[in-house]
């Protein structure tokens, strides 16, 4: 079989591309929603390719920006096994979306198709769906073209958070095998993730959930359905996914974590001992939060962020895996941001990773662990049990009752957990159960370890491309000598380091810096962001 290269070019010809360029980045291609009819049409082409190449299994693209403003949107494509599409398809979407004509596009298709091998006389299956954006119906009927350009069978799944979008490619390509995800429909999602929580907890105060005024907001309102208020009472708030400029502004996880502060307003609609947590627009991220001492002061907010999570869930997680007398060993995955004290506590007690940012190079290190607990200080994340880990729970039969116990809630997490991606949804369970199993309040939770004192600054600079890195984006090996420069000026600092990376989703460049000091941060960060500039001038005029 071959392609019908008359059908792609005349669809494609409704698609025209703009006069610019795009880039299938971090977490997929993320710009103005008006500007991306052309990527949705040429991305759903590489997802139907995907298929094929996968041997008909599904693959899924979900039509989203996550956490940035309303006017954005973007694509994610989602990997047959419910993850991430495959690093090494990058460079096919962003090659495809920045094909200059209809003709040039084609050339790409064929080239794909030669370059993986692709026999095209395989089915092609691809699952959809999209948030709450106004952008979304167009960019989704350019989406549909492009399935049906190359003969793709189209399911879409509708108003979904992305999580749920990942849940379904795995549930659909496990149906009926030894390894089947769950029922593949939004119901089966609820459903699973509802029994899983039951068998977990006892009964608790209520959760106040900020949605964003995002896709997270129907989906937990729908979940509620499945977990009676008497075993979870939620409070769910930031619901107005229909009204316009909405969404992430003034709430969400990325405003609290960044301003590190309440959502705007939401202080006359908590009470002082509120436990608190916000979804991002795309609920695959989730902070949680709340007020110590006096609330009307803002050094009352207290921030329990992804390295919180992670602490909370690899220390009751190892103490079950000890408890359950199987022998597992549980790891943890962070990024550089991760904050300094969050380290030493986890070093201390199970073996840490450090990688790049993005959720899936975190995903790839927390895989090679029997049990891998990842976070982004940003609060996505997830905890991946490997098929032998759950193989080994199940077979373990001897032992002490206590261990039988350990064993069925741990089998019981590894249903809780979304193992496809970082969900809000399904971690806001997570962090419910252990906190509730253990007996622990918000503050003691916090107590684990006091944060470093903090910053990050965005730094504007002429070429980011001039920033290079190694060593997990924490040393810089270009510009020479700013490294250096970095680590003498942190070094002046008790406690002080200091990293700088471009971003992967904006034309900037990152600076974090912490130290022991809450007075000497503001220097060190000033410090090294002018470092930043002397350098990045130096460099673009060189
Ligand atoms: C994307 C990533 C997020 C990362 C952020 C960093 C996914 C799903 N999302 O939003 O994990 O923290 O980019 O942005 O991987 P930056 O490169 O602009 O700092
Ligand atoms: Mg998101």
């Amino acid at each position: 079989m071959s392609l019908d290269t008359a059908a792609i070019t005349a669809a494609s010809a409704r698609f025209p591309k703009p006069a610019r360029s795009f880039t299938y980045g971090t977490a997929g291609v993320r710009t103005l929603g008006k500007d991306l009819d052309s990527t949705c049409f040429r991305l759903a082409i590489v997802a139907a390719l995907r298929s094929k190449w996968a041997k008909g299994k599904v693959t899924g693209l979900m039509v989203t920006a996550s956490h940035n403003p309303e006017q954005d949107n973007g694509l994610k494509a989602v990997d047959p096994r419910g993850e991430m599409l495959a690093s090494s398809w990058e460079a096919h979407c962003t090659r495809i979306a920045n094909a200059a004509s209809d003709d040039e596009l084609v050339g790409v298709v064929q080239d794909i198709v030669a370059k993986e091998s692709i026999d095209l006389s395989q089915a092609a299956v691809v699952v959809y769906a999209y948030d709450t954006r106004p952008t979304c119906p167009a960019l989704v009927r350019a989406l549909e073209a492009g399935l049906d350009a190359l003969g793709a069978t189209k399911r879409n799944a509708g108003l979904l958070t992305t999580p749920q979008l990942h849940y379904l490619v795995r549930a659909y390509n496990t149906q009926g095998t030894d390894e089947a995800y769950g029922e593949p429909t939004e119901e089966g999602y609820y459903e699973k993730m509802a029994q899983a929580f039951k068998t977990l907890v006892p009964a608790a105060s209520p959760l106040v959930v900020d949605c964003a005024n995002g896709v997270g907001a129907p989906a937990l309102q729908k979940l509620q359905k499945y977990i009676p208020a008497a075993s979870l009472p939620f409070k769910v708030l930031r619901t107005a996914i229909s009204t316009p400029g909405a969404l992430n502004s003034g709430c969400g996880a990325d405003y609290v974590k960044t301003t590190q502060s309440l959502p705007a307003g939401l202080e006359s609609e908590v009470q002082a001992d509120s436990r608190m947590c916000s979804f991002d627009g795309d609920a695959d991220r989730i902070v949680f939060y709340y007020l110590r001492g006096d609330p009307r002061e803002k050094a009352s907010f207290r921030l329990l962020d992804g390295d919180k999570i992670t602490a909370l869930a690899a220390d009751w997680i190892s103490e079950l895996v000890k408890t359950a007398e199987v022998d597992l060993k549980v790891g943890s995955v962070q990024t550089a941001y991760a904050n300094g004290s969050s380290t030493r506590y986890l070093e201390q007690r199970v073996p840490v990773t450090c990688t790049p940012t993005g959720v899936k190079y975190l995903h790839h290190a927390a895989e090679s662990y029997d049990i891998g607990v990842y976070f982004e200080a940003n609060g996505h994340g997830t905890v991946l049990f490997s098929p032998a880990s759950i193989a080994k729970l199940k077979g373990a039969g001897s032992g002490a009752p206590e261990a039988a116990a350990a064993r069925k809630q741990l089998l019981a997490l590894t249903e809780l957990i979304n193992q496809t991606v970082g969900d809000a949804l399904s971690d806001m369970l997570l962090v419910e159960v252990v906190l509730r199993v253990t007996g622990r309040s918000f503050a003691e939770w916090d107590s684990t370890y006091e944060d470093l004192p903090n910053r990050l600054l965005k730094v504007l600079v002429p070429d980011r491309t001039l920033f290079e890195t190694t060593d997990a984006e924490r040393r810089l090996t270009r510009p020479a000598g700013l490294q250096a420069q970095i680590e003498h000026e942190a070094a002046r600092y008790a406690g002080g380091r200091s990293f700088v990376r471009p971003s992967g989703t904006e034309d900037c460049v990152r600076v974090y810096a912490e130290c022991e000091k809450a007075d000497e941060l503001g220097a060190l960060a000033e410090n090294i962001k002018k470092l930043v500039e002397d350098a990045a001038k130096a460099a673009a005029q060189a």
